[in-house]
């Protein structure tokens, strides 16, 4: 199987992609866009500008969901989603979920951090097989990559305020999953990809560091991704908006 992945650097449903092709033992190679190139690029090769996209063997695939889906029916072993009926509804349920109202969260708390932070968009390039960009550099053109960024999605400061306050919700949900066997088990499904990739990024912020403490979803999560890209110091996101770790 010939196998070519389409990403951007420390994209959290890259991660998802990647750990999955890892999961099934697949080798691939990879075309790298930097941001926000990609959606150009992407609607032109894929027709559609979100990455990741995939071509099996000339097949062409976008969309983390619907790629991990397709990597399950290629190579059914190891399953990324259980045999049983409704434990199978139940993992869709979480990944869709995952996709749906998790994804998109951490690229409204991401995109304005950079905007207000710029030199630490350059620690999210670790890893990248694109030249680094000089700081001096980044901070010129921050502004009209994150206004960009944040426009494609959705992000304003009161979504920026709403999400920091509302996260603890959201980890109580994913940490009920692990209660119920949702997820967390000892091999990863569909919805352990794609919800510990985005927890991922969230934990690379310092100042998420007690929300995230002692929590189930952390520990799955640096089971699943012990590495990732990025690291956003302290004082990054205003105090004022975080929630108490209570
Ligand atoms: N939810 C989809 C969408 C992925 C997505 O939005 N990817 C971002 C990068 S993390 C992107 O390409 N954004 C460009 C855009 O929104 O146009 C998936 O899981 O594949």
């Amino acid at each position: 199987m010939k196998i070519k992945l389409f990403v951007v650097g420390g994209s959290h449903p890259c991660a998802t992609v990647e750990r999955a092709l890892e999961l099934k033992g697949l080798r691939y190679s990879v075309v790298e866009f930097p941001p926000p190139m990609h959606m150009g690029a992407m609607k032109l090769l894929f027709g559609e500008r979100t990455v990741p996209g995939i071509k099996i063997d000339g097949e062409k695939l976008t969309g983390s969901r619907a790629i991990l889906a397709r990597l399950d029916e290629l190579v059914p072993n190891p399953p990324l989603f259980p045999a049983d009926a409704d434990k199978r509804a139940a993992v869709l349920e979480a990944e869709a979920w995952g996709d749906e109202v998790l994804q998109p969260l951490v690229r409204r708390v991401l995109w304005p951090s950079f905007k207000a932070h710029p030199e630490v968009m350059a620690n999210y390039s670790v890893g990248s097989k694109l030249p680094p960009i000089p700081v001096p550099v980044l901070k010129l053109i921050a502004p009209s990559v994150t206004t960009l960024e944040m426009r494609a999605n959705r992000a304003s400061d009161e979504t920026y305020a709403d999400d920091i306050r509302t996260l603890p919700i959201l980890l109580d949900r994913i940490d009920g999953w692990i209660a119920d066997g949702v997820i967390g088990s000892e091999q990863f499904n569909a919805a352990d990809l794609q919800i510990a990739s985005s927890l991922r990024l969230l934990m690379t912020f310092a100042d998420f560091s007690e929300i995230f403490a002692e929590r189930p979803c952390a520990a799955l999560t640096l089971r699943c991704f012990p590495e990732a890209p990025g690291h956003a110091p302290v004082g990054t996101i205003p105090a004022a908006l975080l929630p108490s770790a209570a």
